[in-house]
């Protein structure tokens, strides 16, 4: 069979991408949980271990062919185990709410109670919501964050947990700007007799660097996705202790998923390698930087932020003093070059479709090298988009604006 190349196979498919790699490069890019992977993890995703099947685990195959197989799964365990300081590390599940998955079939039963933070409050759908398989087969319990300060209610989480008795409790979010407790979590699960599960996806590459305090002390299981603040391929990790490796790997394979994806595993190998250079920690640390500097000039304009500002590399914008809401927000946005994404705020009146407010990111700014100025930059930018929603001159003025600033920042 004589390769030919994308262009010459599937010229569709080849200009789409050539589309989105434009989209990418020359659109101010601040959804939280996305980031610009790097050239050498997309290389060994885009590898010839695409064609490998490898059911099983390294040394342990139910295939023929899997040396090398074998030698980049334990790489990446490896590397893993480093970076996040565990005992054990299944690399294999696809995605976050497949890591979760695998937590969940290991050690509860259909009917037993699961504790999560509330999809509405920031949580996320794998945690225990209703229109999730989470929420159709386990009895849900949710707590939140205080109306007056946007911050976890540690008490109510605490009294939900001795009323209820799960069997596990989930922190982790998708959409909080805080620091996460995990001692008080583990504290809490201790009283109670539950499992803690720390599902770190949106804050990976914090915790990889020290920079958000790491649950690997206090949590029965952690898991992640790649992709996120992490910077790597889309994809899923679980961690647990020593104890819990076998019944965590059983349910990975054969439990919910059959052939690891080789190429991905690869490329989180790939990954956690970058993740683990003094480069990685510095990028975290300006990630948060440029969260706090925008979150200052957001407010500066008025701006309100759910829990008043941010800790990590998101913040959440309550529109509600401006009479907005995030889908009027995140379209006007988009016409100027901002992508975002409406979300729901704490104790939200309006539908997940609707919402009032956005949630806005720092990780593939600081990808691209934008630092705190430009941050005031996109601050203002965002402000006149806000204050001017139904005026399309100053939206196009405000795409030249983003235009200037993103060909300042070349991605690939
Ligand atoms: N969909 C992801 C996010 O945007 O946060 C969570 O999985």
């Amino acid at each position: 069979m004589k390769m030919k190349s994308l262009r010459e196979v599937d010229a569709e498919i080849y200009s789409l991408i050539q589309k989105e790699k434009k989209r990418e490069n020359d659109k101010i890019l601040m959804i939280a949980s996305e980031n610009y992977a790097s050239r050498a993890v997309m290389e060994a995703q885009g590898s010839v271990f695409t064609n490998k099947y490898a059911e099983g685990y390294p040394g342990r195959r139910y295939y023929g062919g899997c040396q090398y197989a074998d030698e980049v799964e334990r790489l990446a365990q490896e590397r893993a185990k480093e970076l996040f300081k565990v005992e054990h590390v299944n690399v294999q599940p696809h995605s976050g709410s497949q890591a979760n998955m695998a937590v969940y079939f290991a050690f509860l039963q259909p009917g037993d109670t699961i504790m999560g933070m509330s999809l509405t409050h920031g949580g996320h759908l794998s945690h225990g919501s209703p229109v999730n398989f989470t929420g159709k087969l386990y009895k849900t319990v949710f707590y939140g964050v205080d109306k007056d300060t946007g911050y976890i209610n540690m008490d109510e989480v605490r009294k939900l947990a001795h009323e209820h008795r799960p069997k596990i409790i989930i922190t982790g979010a998708s959409a909080y700007p805080r620091i996460i407790d995990f001692k008080a979590f583990s504290e809490i699960a201790k009283e109670v007799g539950a499992y803690l599960m720390a599902d770190i996806a949106h804050i990976a590459g914090l915790v990889a660097t020290g920079i958000h305090p790491s649950p690997s002390e206090h949590s029965d299981f952690i898991t992640t996705t790649t992709h996120k603040t992490l910077r790597g391929p889309r994809g899923g990790v679980v961690m647990c202790r020593a104890d819990h490796a076998k019944a965590i790997d059983k349910a990975v394979f054969p439990g919910i998923q059959g052939g690891p994806l080789v190429h991905v595993i690869a490329a989180k190998a790939v990954a956690f390698k970058e993740a683990l250079s003094e480069d990685f920690k510095e990028y975290q640390k300006r990630v948060v930087k440029n969260a706090k500097a925008l979150a200052d000039a957001l407010k500066k304009r008025g701006f309100k932020l759910v829990s008043g500002g941010t800790d990590n590399h998101l913040m959440l914008v309550d529109l509600t003093n401006m009479n907005l809401t995030g889908k009027e927000v995140e379209e006007a946005l988009d016409k100027a070059g901002i992508t975002v994404n409406k979300n729901t705020i704490p104790f939200d009146t309006k539908p997940p479709t609707v919402t009032s407010g956005i949630r806005i990111g720092t990780p593939c700014v600081t990808t691209r090298g934008m630092g705190e100025e430009e941050m005031e930059e996109i601050a203002e930018i965002i402000y006149m988009v806000v204050k001017n929603i139904s005026n399309n001159s100053v939206l196009m003025d405000m795409k030249k604006k983003v235009q200037t600033l993103c060909k300042r920042f070349p991605v690939y």
